[in-house]
């Protein structure tokens, strides 16, 4: 079997999320950069990887496909290692649920919303649109709500053990609460600030997220 190929920026939080995965299996990887700041994930050379300009792609054993759900489920069956999704129907419900989540509520509230105007406009020079910001917040206040419900009293979302979706969820969760929004609405769920703190202990996290 070949090294997978991972293209995208290890600052991404997709990309950040199948390297976790990866990680956590213990499958070295090679990440060809592609610079989102510079947006060489529209350039031609990407396009091709990913007709949407969006990363990460994937490659591995002569194919390249892309969306990190479902690379992440991809890297979970192709490969030894832990098992990353649970074994029962109802924890495996949980754990597609929570990623259907960040995809479709988190991650647009989180990041597209608070994130990127708060933090990353700012830090290129640029101004926070503060309204866009304010117009983000019950929908992060609902995501947070949400899946603190989910975890619930649990270690991980599929149960005792970590799954995709946690995998999923941390690198979007780190950049909400590197936002004075996101860490009060941390801070106001405990159980999920306990599941940060376990999460960012892992070998993986601190080999993906550095700054985490
Ligand atoms: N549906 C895609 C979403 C990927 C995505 O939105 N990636 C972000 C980086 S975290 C991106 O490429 N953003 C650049 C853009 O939207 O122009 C997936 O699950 O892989």
């Amino acid at each position: 079997m070949s090294q997978p190929i991972v293209y995208g920026d290890a600052i991404s939080t997709y990309v950040r999320s199948v390297r976790l995965a990866l990680e956590e299996k213990g499958v070295p990887h090679t990440l060809a950069a592609v610079d989102l700041v510079k947006g060489q994930h529209k350039e031609d050379g990407h396009l091709v990887r990913h007709p949407w300009g969006k990363m990460p792609a994937f490659e591995h054993d002569g194919i390249l496909f892309y969306e990190a759900s479902a690379i992440l489920r991809y890297i979970d069956e192709a490969f030894p290692g832990p098992a990353l999704m649970p074994s029962t129907p109802v924890e495996r419900v949980r754990v597609n649920q929570v990623m259907s989540i960040v995809d479709s509520y988190g991650y647009p509230a989180s990041i597209t919303n608070i994130f990127i105007p708060r933090v990353l406009v700012p830090s290129l020079g640029g101004q926070t649109d503060e309204a866009q910001v304010e117009a983000a917040k019950p929908q992060a206040a609902l995501f947070l709500k949400e899946i603190d419900r989910l975890l619930g009293e649990a270690s991980y979302f599929g149960g005792a053990t970590v799954s995709l979706a946690d995998l999923h969820l941390l690198p979007v969760l780190t950049y909400l609460q590197a936002t004075p929004e996101g860490q009060a609405l941390v801070a106001a769920t405990p159980n999920i600030a306990a599941w940060m703190g376990r999460m960012n202990e892992r070998s993986s996290a601190q080999a993906v997220m550095p700054a985490a």
